[in-house]
C-alpha cells in the first residue's frame, strides 16, 4: 500500500482539528493509502514544535516554502488565515502536490478564480475545499433524501448560522476580525458554511442576493496569544479596530427559482454554534441544527393526513453516511468527526473516487460572498452573481 507523506500549515483551532482528524481517520476508517503526519508548519518556531510533537507530527518547521518543494511530501493540507490561501495553494499546486484548503476558498475572488483555475490545469491532483459541515452525517443523510426526490420541488432555503463568541464587547481581538487576513466576517468565517450546504443539499446555485451587514463592536481590546474563538480580554488594554462585519443576512435566488433566506451572526446571544438549515419543496421538507447534530427532522407530506408532522431521525444506523465506521447505534459524534470524514473523503479522491467540493464549487461560494459585500455596500440592492444571469 502506498504511503501518503503529509505536511499541514497552521497551528490555530483548524491546525488542531485537522491533526486530530489525519491521525483518528486512518484508525477507524479503511483507507486506501496509509498515511503520515510529516511535518506541521507554523510561524513561530517554539509553539509549532510544541504543537506538532503533541499533536502526532513527525517534524515542525516555520517554513512553507522549503516544505512544499519537499519531494518526499504528497499532500499539503492549508490551515492558515485566509490571506495566504492562493500563495500555498498555487505553490503547492505547481509542486505537484494535492491540497486540502480550509474554507472560505480565499479573501477576494480574483484569488479563488486563480486557485480554481490551477487546480483545474492539473485535474491528476486533488483539490478540496475544507467545507466540513457537509460530512456530518445527518446533513449527508438530508443531502441524500432530496436526491432521491423524497421532499420533491424545492421552494424554500432557511438558513441560519449563529454563533456568540463575540457578543462580550470586550472579547479580544482575532485575526478573524481583520478584512487583510480574514477577507470578512461572520460572513466569510459562518455564512460561507451555509451558502455551501445550501447549495449542495439542492444541488443548485445561488444567482443573486440582496443583504445587509452590521459591525456592532467597531473596536476590540488586544491580548497576546489568542488562539480559535472567544474568551475575554483586559477592557484596559489598547483597542484595535474591526474591519469586519459581526452579522448579517441576506435574501437568495437559486437557479432552480428556490427562494433563500441567510442569515449568520457572531453576536447571537446564547446561541454557541447553531449552524441550521430548513429546507422546504413542494413533497416534504427537512431540517437541522448543529446544536443537535446527530439528528435530522424530516416531513413527509405525502403521509395520511392523521399522521403528518416532522419525525426526528437519529443518524446513527450504520447504514447512515459515514456511520458504519463509528459506535452502535444512538451513541452521537461529534464536531471533530465531520473532519475525519473529510479527510477520509480526501484520501478517496487521491485513489480515484471523486468528492466535493471541489475549487470551482468554492469558487462559488465566493462569488456568492462577494455579491453579498455588494449588495450590502449598495443599500441591500439586488446584485447577480458573477458569471450567473437570474
Ligand atoms: C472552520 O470550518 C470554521 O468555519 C471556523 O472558521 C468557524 O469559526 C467555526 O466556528 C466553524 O468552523
Amino acid at each position: 500500500m502506498k504511503t501518503l507523506r503529509i505536511a499541514l500549515i497552521g497551528t490555530g483551532f483548524m491546525g488542531r482539528a485537522h491533526s486530530h482528524a489525519w491521525q483518528t481517520a486512518p484508525r477507524f476508517f479503511d483507507l486506501p493509502y496509509r498515511v503520515e503526519m510529516a511535518v506541521m508548519v507554523g510561524r513561530d518556531p517554539r509553539r509549532t514544535a510544541a504543537e506538532a510533537a503533541r499533536l502526532g507530527w513527525a517534524e515542525a518547521s516555520t517554513d512553507w516554502r522549503e516544505v512544499v518543494q519537499r519531494d518526499d511530501i504528497d499532500v499539503i493540507d492549508i490551515c492558515t488565515p485566509g490571506d495566504t490561501h492562493a500563495e500555498i495553494t498555487l505553490a503547492a499546486l505547481a509542486a505537484g502536490k494535492h491540497v486540502l484548503c480550509e474554507k472560505p476558498l480565499a479573501n477576494t475572488v480574483e484569488d479563488a478564480e486563480r486557485m480554481a483555475a490551477a487546480a483545474a490545469a492539473v485535474p491528476g491532483q486533488v483539490a478540496l475545499c475544507g467545507f466540513s459541515y457537509r460530512r456530518t452525517p445527518a446533513l449527508a443523510l438530508a443531502r441524500r433524501l432530496i436526491q432521491e426526490g423524497r421532499i420533491g420541488q424545492v421552494r424554500h432555503v432557511r438558513a441560519q448560522y449563529l454563533q456568540d463568541w463575540l457578543s462580550d464587547a470586550d472579547a479580544p481581538f482575532t485575526w478573524r476580525l481583520d478584512r487583510e487576513l480574514a477577507g470578512s466576517g461572520a460572513l466569510g468565517d459562518i455564512g460561507a458554511h451555509s451558502i455551501d450546504t445550501a447549495q449542495w443539499l439542492t444541488g443548485s446555485q445561488i444567482v443573486g442576493v440582496s443583504a445587509v451587514l452590521r459591525t456592532f463592536v467597531e473596536e476590540r481590546p488586544e491580548r497576546e496569544g489568542v488562539v480559535g474563538l472567544g474568551g475575554t480580554a483586559d477592557p484596559d488594554a489598547p483597542r484595535r479596530r474591526v474591519t469586519v462585519d459581526d452579522a448579517g443576512a441576506f435574501t437568495a435566488r437559486f437557479a432552480d427559482d428556490a427562494m433563500g433566506v441567510f442569515e449568520f451572526s457572531r453576536v447571537a446571544t446564547g446561541r454557541r454554534n447553531a449552524n441550521r438549515i430548513e429546507i422546504n419543496g413542494d413533497r416534504g421538507a427537512v431540517a437541522f441544527d448543529f446544536e443537535r447534530m446527530n439528528e435530522l427532522e424530516f416531513y413527509d407530506a405525502s403521509e395520511e393526513g392523521h399522521r403528518q408532522g416532522f419525525q426526528r431521525v437519529q443518524a446513527t444506523e450504520a447504514e447512515h453516511p459515514y456511520m458504519e465506521a463509528w459506535w452502535p447505534v444512538g451513541h452521537g459524534l461529534g464536531y471533530e468527526h465531520t473532519f475525519i470524514h473529510e479527510i477520509v473523503d480526501f484520501v478517496g479522491a487521491i485513489a480515484g473516487a471523486p468528492t466535493g467540493p471541489d475549487f470551482s464549487d468554492a469558487l462559488h461560494v465566493q462569488r456568492v460572498l462577494a455579491a453579498v459585500e455588494e449588495s450590502a455596500r449598495a443599500d441591500s440592492r439586488f446584485a447577480a452573481v458573477k458569471g450567473m444571469t437570474s
